[in-house]
């Protein structure tokens, strides 16, 4: 079975969160969806609200699932939810920047290349 990660796509107010990755350092810097990897025994629903809690201080509700199982790698695979921040303000606790993208500014940020087509595909269908 391949490892299952499970990314956000936080959206508030017409933004989307990008979250700049501090590690490991073939990707640091690289922007990406925050969430990480699904622990044994926990559905991707609950990795991804524990994932958003660690990394950046914050309870989500997920919404819609955007696409199905995007690669990552070789043994590995994507999947992302919408989100919406319910309490609290992300914080880049884990991360090296995080910041709020409007339509316009989806593409000011240098995605990881697993992440860049999730984001075309949130844009194409509109994060508003
Ligand atoms: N990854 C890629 N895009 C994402 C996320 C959350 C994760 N949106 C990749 C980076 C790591 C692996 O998945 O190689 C595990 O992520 P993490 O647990 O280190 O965040
Ligand atoms: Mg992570």
């Amino acid at each position: 079975m391949d490892l299952v990660v499970v990314g956000a796509a936080i959206i508030s107010d017409g933004r989307l969160l990008g979250a700049q990755r501090a590690e490991p350092p073939h990707l640091a810097g690289g922007w990406e969806l925050p969430g990480g990897k699904v622990d044994p025994g926990e559905s991707d629903e609950e990795a991804l609200v524990r994932e958003c809690h660690e990394e950046l201080g914050v309870e989500v509700r997920l919404g819609r699932r955007i696409g199905g199982d995007w690669p990552l790698g070789e043994h590995a695979l994507l999947r992302v939810w919408t989100a919406e921040i319910l309490a609290g303000e992300p914080a880049a606790l884990e991360h090296l920047a995080l910041r709020w993208l409007g339509p316009r500014e989806l593409y000011d940020v240098d995605w990881l290349p697993s992440d860049r087509p999730v984001v075309e595909l949130l844009a194409a269908q509109g994060i508003g």
